[in-house]
């Protein structure tokens, strides 16, 4: 039975890679921070199944220790400070634990066991400003944030150490994919959550910022088999994710007011609270060398992604009334 850890487990994509792993016969340890209340919400449901174990990004031996211990086949690191907003409040520790956490992962890997694949989760968010349209494996990084810029280093540290100790380190260069388990600040929660509670009643408007910001949103579902599939190639080489389809955040708000038979006009209101500093207009991937090399495609489409939050939300929020 091949053993992997991963860390993150407890949020949106670490949930949903545990499940995958499980199905094709893993063992799965999953890495948490300690904390004074517990989060594993989204792995409640499989927690008979995995194993839990305690670590941080911030410390080097726990990080040594948990590889010791278990001497996985596999490192899945989708442990990060993942919100954008955050990282211009605490630009720091952004950078020790999404830029820094990846080297003490890797310098964890390379002095317990280097036989290790090491998988890192990357970001369409280096792209930022982006320099082409699409964005693909060697189009140059601009990154726009604090946190784009821990990913940056993220990302090469993760080529260097491929480079220079010859490990099986590869970096997934995700566009946005969402899910009903998206953490609720996200914008496409956000949205499906504010429409929930708009329909049932409860609130009569949704607060948000820059509505012409545009994205490649995909299904958190598909994405996590394209990390899997990056850890079992023959050579280790960094890919896209992203469905090569952009749409704003103001289409977003259309399909989905439009899903519970709502005009997202009369409700959206526009606040200079939820404005960045410094914003990423416009992404859109060229997921071909995934296709071709992997045949990874995504399965879930924009609108089916739209239907099924809001559909998840409304039920969501309807138990918690009731
Ligand atoms: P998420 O829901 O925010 O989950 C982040 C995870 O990191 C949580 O389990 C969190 O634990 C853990 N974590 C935070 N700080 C930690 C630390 N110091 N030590 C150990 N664990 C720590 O993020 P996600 O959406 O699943 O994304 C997974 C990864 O992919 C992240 O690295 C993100 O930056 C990257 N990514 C995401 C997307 C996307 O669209 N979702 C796209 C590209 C890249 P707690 O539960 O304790 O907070
Ligand atoms: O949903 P978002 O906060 O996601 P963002 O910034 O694209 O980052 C996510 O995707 C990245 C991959 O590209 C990940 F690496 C990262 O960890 C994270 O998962 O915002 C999307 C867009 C932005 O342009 C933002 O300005 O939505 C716009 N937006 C408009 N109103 C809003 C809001 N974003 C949020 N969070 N809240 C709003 O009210």
């Amino acid at each position: 039975m091949p053993r992997a850890i991963i860390t993150g487990i407890t949020g949106q994509d670490g949930s949903y890679l545990a499940e995958f792993l499980l199905n094709k016969g893993y063992e799965v340890i999953g890495m948490v921070r300690r904390s004074s209340t517990i989060t594993f919400e989204r792995v409640h449901h499989i927690q008979d199944a995995i194993t839990i174990v305690q670590g941080d990004l911030h410390d080097q031996s726990s990080l040594v220790d948990v590889i010791e211990q278990y001497r996985p086949e596999e490192v899945y690191n989708l442990a990060a400070q993942s919100f954008v907003p955050t990282s211009w409040n605490q630009p720091v520790l952004t950078g020790e634990v999404t830029a820094l956490g990846v080297t003490r992962l890797l310098e964890a890997i390379r002095l317990v066991n280097p036989e290790t694949r090491f998988y890192q989760a990357s970001s369409s968010e280096m792209f930022g400003k982006a320099v082409e349209v699409p964005q693909r494996e060697t189009t140059p990084f601009y990154p726009r944030s604090p946190y784009g810029v821990a990913k940056v280093y993220g990302h090469w540290i993760t080529v260097n150490y491929r480079e220079s100790y010859d490990l099986f380190a590869v970096s997934g260069i995700l566009f946005n994919h969402e899910s009903p388990r998206r953490g609720l600040e996200f914008v496409t929660r956000k949205i499906s959550h504010g429409v929930a509670r708009i329909k049932l009643g409860l609130v009569d408007s949704l607060r948000l910022g820059n509505l012409e910001a545009r994205r490649d949103w995909g299904y958190a579902g598909d994405y996590v088999e394209g990390m899997w599939l990056m850890l079992q190639n023959a050579t280790p080489k960094d890919y896209v994710l992203g469905t090569g389809e952009t749409h704003s955040v103001r289409e977003f708000c259309e399909v989905a007011f439009r899903h519970v038979g709502l005009d997202y006009d009369k409700y959206v209101v526009q606040d200079q609270r939820y404005y960045r500093p410094a914003e990423v207009d416009l992404l859109v991937a060229d997921p071909s060398r995934a296709q071709t090399e992997l045949g990874w495609k995504p399965k879930v489409n924009f609108q089916e992604l739209v239907s099924l939050m809001v559909e998840s939300d409304l039920k969501l929020v309807s138990q918690e009334v009731r």
